[in-house]
């Protein structure tokens, strides 16, 4: 290496697996999950020289390994590295890297490639990575030359933590891990992140003091803890009504004065009647997207509702809704800025009451029709979950039990896929678990979600970790059910379930499995499975006709004309017909 000095520093040889694993520590990464393939042996082995500095986790499926090191970087803000062999395991791998590009998540996943001498040919299990995950993916790369690896690891890092944190792909070529290179490890860069302008501060401050019915929507990623103090500083100073957008809860202490509730699927009718009659939007990390925004139908395009919008990337700023005020600054130092800015006279306290009201009428429990109130539930889940507890969600209309009913608390995190990819809950729950063995985490997830990556619990058995999983079952992919119901009433087409024993399940894995049918058998449940210290699941059989926490099939029904019934068949020739499919709908018996 030429020193400033004009001195060469001595560099030992290293083999490009060993180059990689060094090149990862040098860069902090500490987690890697990983599913092994031929791929990419020579870095394995190097990893193994590492492995007092980096934790390498052996996951079961790819979209296991790559959706933990996602939550992974959800919870710290720091990409963790999966490692996925080449074509079916990027394939599988895929969706992680998806969840990261919409949640902008920092994250790296490195692939394994074929053989350099075999490009083009359609090699086994040959992919262009770059063309595949051009589209999803913030930077695609190719290693190809192993004194290249420090390079561009370091490089990788950068792309994905700054502007709008996403993933990067990073492809290996088989044997340039093989090669001997004579290279230097890189140090981290330290770059200071991107401050808000003091004259944009200042005209927020005059649009804030002119405002009458202001609303704060909290988004993005990469909050650090201090960062979330001191926008809590700055909201609640200001006594600024506050929405997090869609599974953002972990961003603002529900249980504040000024805590509006969340926007994106199945949110609070009352809430987004509320944000139409605001006067002022501040967005703060809220890319303003698809979810937050009710369809992009939420907010005012032509700008007759000024808007201001806080993000760290300048071409996220005005995407889709033109803002007023557009900041570029990172949320952290953005944060720190507004808290020390002095809070204006708000004029709007009794709007802020309004909004808060709302929400706590969303969080008093109905009277719901069967054996388990899942209102009741959650209120009781929330009174046992431990005050840095983390918890995890899946996508699904049992999403939305917890959204509505808890009022997560500071120091407790709620995490989940902004995306809406089902399969995503346990891993991550498991990874999270992994990272913070010492915090409660627990898993939220339906029945159909859990039987996508629900085998992700071996992991946890094989690191010695215990999450509890929590699993809806309404033996049916509802949330599609309702969608069905709402168009296609009566006519239930590939959305019903069937469903193994789910505590059975964890059991023949060595954990701790419950059931519930009441409402009263949750708390005891739960408190079990904590004791157990084991990994556990607790499978909370629900009434299938209340699709969500507001709505039942029935209602959704009513008004709407049953269609005739089938005339029967004709007698078929053949003697040993198959025996028609059960009909699906959600009402059978749970099964086990
Ligand atoms: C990977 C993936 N596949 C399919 C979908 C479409 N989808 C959205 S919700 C849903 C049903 C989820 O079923 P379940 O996990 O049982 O939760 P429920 O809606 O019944 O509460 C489906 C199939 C999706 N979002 N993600
Ligand atoms: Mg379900």
């Amino acid at each position: 290496m030429e020193l400033a000095q004009g001195r060469k520093a001595r560099v030992t040889p290293r083999l490009g697996g060993r180059i990689l694993a060094d090149a990862l520590v040098a860069q902090g990464i500490d987690h890697v999950f990983e599913v092994p393939g031929e791929s990419f042996l020579d870095t394995l082995d190097g990893l193994y020289d590492v492995r007092q500095k980096l934790k390498l986790v052996t996951c079961r499926f790819e979209a296991g390994a790559v959706n933990m090191a996602e939550a992974y970087g959800k919870l710290t803000g720091r990409p963790a590295a999966a490692f996925v062999t080449r074509g079916p395991g990027a394939c599988h791998g895929s969706i992680g890297v998806h969840i990261a590009m919409q949640d902008s998540t920092p994250l790296l996943l490195f692939v394994g490639q074929i053989p350099h001498e075999d490009a083009g040919r359609d090699a086994f299990q040959e992919i262009d990575y770059r063309r595949m995950f051009s589209s999803v993916a913030k930077w695609v790369t190719q290693i190809d030359h192993a004194k290249r690896i420090p390079e561009i690891v370091a490089h990788a890092v950068d792309v994905a933590t700054s502007g709008r944190p996403g993933p990067v792909v990073i492809a290996l070529s088989e044997e340039m891990q093989r090669d001997l290179a004579e290279v230097p490890d890189l140090p981290r860069s330290s770059v200071t992140p991107a401050c808000p302008d003091p004259a944009a501060l200042l005209q927020l401050r005059a649009m804030l003091s002119r405002a009458r019915r202001p609303i704060a929507v909290l988004g993005g990623s990469c909050w650090t803890e201090a960062g979330r103090a001191s926008i809590r500083d700055f909201l609640l100073g200001n006594e600024l009504p506050v929405a997090v957008g869609f599974r953002r809860q972990a961003l603002y202490d529900g249980t504040a004065e000024n805590f509006a509730g969340d926007l994106g699927v199945g949110s609070d009718p009352g809430l987004i009647g509320k944000v139409k009659e605001a006067d002022l939007i501040v967005a703060i990390g809220s890319r303003l997207g698809d979810t937050v925004t009710q369809g992009y139908t939420l907010l005012d395009m032509a700008g007759n509702v000024p808007i201001v919008q806080v993000h760290p990337e300048g071409a996220e700023i005005g995407r889709v809704f033109r803002p007023v005020l557009g900041i570029v600054a990172d949320l952290n130092r953005f944060a720190e800025a507004v808290a020390a800015m002095e809070p204006v006279q708000p004029s709007w306290g009794a709007w802020r009451h309004e909004l808060r009201s709302l929400r706590e009428a969303q969080r008093a429990v109905p009277n719901y029709e069967g054996t388990l109130n899942l209102g009741t539930v959650m209120h009781e889940f929330a009174a046992q979950l431990a005050d840095d507890a983390i918890v995890t969600t899946d996508a699904g209309n049992f999403a939305g039990w917890a959204t509505r009913f808890i009022n997560f608390r500071d120091g407790q995190r709620y995490i989940g896929p902004t995306n809406g990819a089902m399969g995503y809950s346990v891993p991550a729950a498991v990874g999270a678990k992994i990272a913070f063995p010492q915090r409660m985490v627990v898993s939220l997830v339906g029945d159909g979600g859990f039987l996508m990556t629900g085998q992700e619990v071996a992991t946890a058995f094989h690191h010695g970790v215990a999450p509890i999983v929590m699993v809806f079952n309404n033996q049916m992919y509802g949330t599609i059910r309702m969608h069905q119901e709402r168009t296609y009433p009566w006519r239930v087409s590939g959305t019903a379930l069937t469903n193994p024993d789910f505590a059975k399940y964890i059991d023949a894995f060595g954990g701790h499995g419950e059931v519930v049918n009441e409402t009263g058998e949750f708390a005891p449940a739960f408190r079990r499975a904590v004791e157990s210290g084991r990994p556990a699941l607790i499978e909370l059989r629900m009434n299938p006709d209340q699709i969500t926490t507001r709505q039942t099939i029935a209602q959704l029904r009513a008004g709407k004309t049953p269609p005739k019934p089938a005339a029967k068949p004709k007698r078929a020739a053949a003697p040993n017909r198959p025996k028609p499919a059960r009909a699906g709908g959600g009402t059978a018996k749970p099964r086990g």
